[in-house]
Formats: C-alpha cells, sequence, structure tokens
C-alpha cells in the first residue's frame, strides 16, 4: 500500500492527501514532522534529504516535493480525470501549482506563522504588505474561478489540489479579506467534497 509521511496540518501535506483521496488512492499515512519528529531520522534523510514532510512511497518509488506528489498521483492513478490529457488543458491547470509556490506561499507563510504559529511577527507594516499581497493574489484566483468552476477547469483536478490547502489557510486566518464571491463559491464546492475531510484539521 501507498506509504505518506507527513503530519495532517501541513499545507504540503495536505496537497498530497487530497490528490490520494480525489484519486481513492489506499493509502497509510504515518505522522512526521515539528513534534512528530521522524524527520531527522536517518532512515527517513535516506528517503527525503530535506528532512522535510511529506514524501511517499509507492511500491518501492520513493518521492518527495508536494507538487511532484500530486502529479504523479493524479496522473498515475487519476488521469483523464484528475490528470488532463490534452497538454494545453494539463498545462493552464498546473500552471496555478507553479504559481502556487512562487507567488502565492510566500505572503501567506508570511501572515500564518506568527498569527497561528505564533512564530515572531515581522511588524504591523510588513503583516499589512503581506495581507495586502494576499489579497491581490486570491483576487486573481476570484477572476479565474468567475471563468471556470475550477482551478483546473470545468472539473476538480491536479490544480485544485495544490490551491485548496492555501485557500484553506486564507479563509481561516484571523485577517481581513476582501469579497471574492467566485473564490468563496469554489471554497465551498471544494468543501462539499468528501475528500475535503482532510482540510479539517484547525489551523495549527
Ligand atoms: N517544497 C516542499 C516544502 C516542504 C515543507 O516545507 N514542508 C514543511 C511542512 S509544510 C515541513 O516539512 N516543515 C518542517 C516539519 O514539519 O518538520 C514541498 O512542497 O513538499
Amino acid at each position: 500500500m501507498l506509504r505518506i509521511w507527513g503530519r495532517t496540518n501541513s499545507l504540503n501535506v495536505q496537497k498530497a492527501l487530497l490528490a490520494l483521496e480525489e484519486a481513492g488512492v489506499a493509502y497509510e499515512r504515518r505522522d512526521a514532522g515539528l513534534s512528530f519528529g521522524v524527520v531527522n531520522t536517518p532512515e527517513y534523510r535516506s528517503m527525503n534529504p530535506n528532512g522535510l514532510v511529506p514524501t511517499i512511497e509507492d511500491g518501492g518509488f520513493v518521492l518527495w516535493e508536494s507538487n511532484s506528489i500530486v502529479r504523479y498521483v493524479c496522473s498515475r492513478y487519476a488521469a483523464g480525470r484528475l490528470w488532463p490529457t490534452d497538454p494545453q488543458a494539463r498545462a493552464a491547470a498546473e500552471r496555478w501549482m507553479d504559481w502556487q509556490l512562487t507567488t502565492l506561499l510566500d505572503p501567506l507563510n508570511a501572515l500564518f506563522r506568527p498569527l497561528v504559529r505564533g512564530m515572531a511577527s515581522p511588524g504591523a507594516e510588513a503583516m499589512e504588505k503581506a495581507r495586502e499581497t494576499c489579497a491581490r493574489n486570491f483576487a486573481i484566483l476570484d477572476e479565474l474561478l468567475g471563468r471556470q468552476p475550477y482551478v483546473s477547469g470545468a472539473d476538480f483536478g491536479v490544480g485544485d489540489c495544490s490551491i485548496a490547502p492555501a485557500a484553506h489557510r486564507w479563509f481561516n486566518l484571523p485577517v481581513e479579506r476582501p469579497g471574492a464571491p467566485h473564490l468563496e463559491a469554489w471554497y465551498a464546492r471544494v468543501l462539499a467534497r468528501p475528500s475535503a475531510k482532510v482540510l479539517e484539521t484547525p489551523l495549527s
């Protein structure tokens, strides 16, 4: 059975878990990271030299990097459904995974770490700047979701797996958010899916 290492409150683990749940893959999850430790053991480091979560092992094949895991799971187990077979449709969906890593994540972490994890705040001005950047980024998604029902296109797919945990954080952070009706409607559709049980853990 496929194994995944990672604590359930990790955004990157949630991306992989969403893909597994959506693909209908049977898996065994092992807690790892932060208070669970594990990630610094020689056994874990031999699988993932970064000492980060998530990592998966599937029939001897080991993989880390959450978006690579999402791509692997969707393409191997749900091609034509979560993983569009048309190259242009797939590239359009996958683009949002790169955007999540390069654009969406850092300002979100800048808010999440002090507000939820109790890490040192960079100061009110920097926090407000991060909030404004997040609001601008999520407005880009709002515009997209006014034109199509899912990040991946007509149906929930690979791109939604990577964006949903970030949106979940945004909607649950104690910050002011401008209205984003299309994003909010998409988030409600995502939460209504059985796979959304992986997002049920309160932010921590
Ligand atoms: N680029 C990596 C980043 C992985 C990462 O930063 N994971 C965090 C959790 S979201 C982590 O392992 N933090 C340390 C820990 O949990 O011990 C990915 O997307 O998988």
